[in-house]
């Protein structure tokens, strides 16, 4: 290294060595070792010790954790097929009308994607969805597809847990390479919160599939056709895989007085969605609003409408949807959203376990194995117990989402947000103006990244003792969320019967609004130039090659992935870190297995943790593999 050190210094390179270049120059002998992995996860250990996991709150010292047990699998057999191979062999549309002609109804586990949106701010970690991965692709191969990526996920991945989704993606399909895994897209918004230009979403769209992702569910957060077009066209053009296109259900149908969102709306919509290239059509209702009998109305008249198989996805905040899901069966729905039964329920997705029991022994009954299936909920219960800092507090289902109809998936972020802006006790007022910020914008349908704008606005007129009266009468003199400017300006679409006019002019003041695709207004990505610049920018710390997914990654979220990527230079991989180490930290002479590769693991044991010296800098020995090591580490406290 000290050789290292001369060889390419700039004194030495231009040849301008004179005698006491040695000794003049003491940076030759600043040896920096490349960390390895095992350096790298102790660095990580470390620093939870010490200052623990900036995202974990508040701790209970007392909480003792069960061991999640994974359900029995054979490492050596052969994969079974399953419905990924199915698409393989028939190709999408093909596939599709093996799916209407199937008399069984199918279902796709949401459990490693929306069930913990859901319910704990979506902080589930690779580290347990991939121990579990390849039993469940083993023991349950008749699951239709699993929903394992996208939406809220992406961005989470990166921001709180310090992890690769694109990594997270690949993990998942070597260990389940014989079920459909599912995305959620958000059209135009890609994963994010925003218009983003058309050829990154197509990027975008090339690389999920290239990584793992067979159905891509699109949608809009205002239903705009016009907006998930583009998007549907890149999965045809470009994937194998099967575009999904959403309807997001509001309102109730069966109500005389909504008019706006009524049944002729919703297949309408179905019907422009598969003129315009879907495989397939999802009812997305977000919040849980669709009841069980305006469901045998809507599964059945899209029936009616469309050609093309009908999935149904719902949250169960009101604990109502289990019902929902009989009468859309015997309606004729194809396909229904459920997650396993621990991760199940409330915010998340009606129960798996459950569904299937209340489906045995009828004509539609698709045949799981019951015992396994419950140790899968029961891994999940097990597991969920490590994640209970980011549990929404929800405990009973509640009628009032009937009333507010705020999404399953936001419902578990708003209350702590609200906590953290000191509006714990005024929980139930946010709820309230939630409902009047709707009505105040018109009626929106409200899924991310439009929820947000109303949650947004909603926060913002709790805090600010602001009634739907003082934003009209002075509106000209009041700051408004930078969401709320945008959306009103036309960044997230066009709204179904436009924007009401009089708030619009309010909010905008002199700004220009425009009606036509946001993303039309952003310049296409250069990617020889920009990717070459991002590799130049990126590549020193990086052990392996930089990759296209890892530009793209930036693109969409260019502050969240360079902390992420700073974190990967001194922490490695951190999605193998055990959970339980990685929020909560090890406890002194406790032991921890991390598994580096297949076949190479350490034993780490936390030896002490010294008191801080004048720097404030502590110590911490472990013992890694039988030997000492020790990292020094600030504390912040
Ligand atoms: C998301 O966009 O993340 C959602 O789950 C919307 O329901
Ligand atoms: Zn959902």
């Amino acid at each position: 290294h000290f050789l290292q050190n001369v060889i390419q210094h700039d004194t030495f390179r231009e040849g301008k060595v004179t005698v006491n270049f040695i000794q003049n120059t003491p940076s030759l002998f600043e040896i920096k070792l490349p960390q390895d992995r095992t350096s790298k996860a102790i660095n990580f250990l470390a620093e939870v010790v010490v200052n623990g996991n900036s995202d974990v709150k508040n701790i209970d010292k007392t909480k003792v954790f069960r061991t999640a047990k994974v359900p029995k699998y054979k490492r050596a057999d052969a994969f079974p097929k399953g419905t990924k191979d199915l698409l393989t062999e028939l190709g999408p549309e093909a596939f599709c009308q093996w799916l209407k002609d199937e008399k069984k109804i199918h279902y796709t586990d949401t459990t490693m994607r929306d069930a913990h949106q859901s319910l704990l701010a979506t902080r589930m970690r690779s580290y347990d969805m991939l121990k579990v991965a390849e039993s469940f692709a083993k023991n349950h191969p008749n699951t239709f597809s699993m929903e394992v990526w996208g939406g809220a996920t992406f961005d989470v991945c990166y921001r709180f847990l310090h992890e690769s989704p694109w990594t997270r993606l690949r993990e998942l399909r070597k260990a389940v390479p014989n079920i459909l895994f599912q995305m959620l897209l958000r059209g135009s918004n890609a994963v994010g919160y925003k218009a983003y230009p058309d050829n990154l979403i197509e990027k975008f769209v090339e690389k999920s599939w290239e990584n793992g992702v067979d159905i891509f569910r699109i949608f809009d957060s205002l239903n705009w056709v016009k907006a998930m077009e583009p998007s549907m066209n890149f999965v045809r053009k470009n994937t194998g895989g099967i575009a999904q296109a959403a309807i997001s259900y509001t309102g109730d149908i069966l109500d005389p007085n909504q008019t706006k969102y009524n049944l002729n709306y919703y297949t309408q919509l179905a019907k422009d969605l598969e003129n315009a290239g879907a495989h397939m059509i999802a009812i997305k209702d977000m919040a849980g609003l669709l009841k069980p009998y305006a469901a045998t109305e809507l599964v059945g008249a899209l029936k009616d409408t469309v050609n093309i198989p009908i999935q149904l996805h719902t949250h169960d905040t009101s604990s109502l949807q289990t019902a929902t899901y009989l009468k859309a069966i015997e309606a004729g729905v194809d396909v229904v959203d459920v997650a396993l039964g621990g991760l199940s329920g409330l915010t998340s997705q009606p129960n798996f376990n459950a569904v299937i029991e209340m489906m045995k022994g009828q004509e539609r009954e698709h045949d799981f194995n019951m015992e396994t299936l419950n140790q899968f909920s029961n891994y999940w219960e097990d597991t969920r117990e490590m994640y209970y800092p980011f549990e929404s507090g929800l405990k009973a289902g509640t009628a009032e989402v009937f009333q507010h109809e705020i999404p399953g998936g936001q419902y578990s972020n708003l209350r702590p947000q609200a906590i953290a802006l000191g509006l714990g006790d005024r929980f139930d007022e946010v709820k309230k103006m939630y409902a009047q910020v709707n009505t105040m914008f018109g009626n929106l349908i409200k899924v991310t990244p439009s929820s947000k704008v109303v949650g947004d606005m909603a926060i913002f007129m709790v805090t600010n003792n602001l009634t739907p009266e003082d934003v009209m009468e002075r509106g000209e003199t009041i700051s408004f969320p930078e969401s709320v400017i945008n959306f009103f300006k036309g960044d997230l679409g066009q709204p179904v019967g436009g924007f009401p006019k009089k708030l619009q002019s309010i909010i905008l003041r002199n700004k220009e609004a425009y009606t036509d695709r946001p993303n039309a207004h952003l310049k296409p990505v250069d990617f020889t130039k920009e990717f070459a610049a991002f590799k130049k920018k990126f590549q020193q710390g990086f052990t392996r090659p930089i990759e296209m997914e890892d530009f793209l990654s930036y693109m969409l979220y260019p502050k969240v992935f360079e902390t992420a990527h700073e974190n990967y230079k001194k922490y490695g991989n951190i999605a193998l870190i055990p959970t339980k180490d990685f929020f909560f930290g090890m406890k002194l002479q406790e032991e921890t297995f991390i598994t580096l590769e297949p076949g190479k693991t350490i034993i780490v044991k936390l030896l002490s943790v010294g008191i801080p010296n004048d720097e404030g800098v502590r110590t911490v020995f472990f013992k890694v593999n039988g030997e000492n090591r020790f990292v020094e580490v600030f504390d912040t406290s």
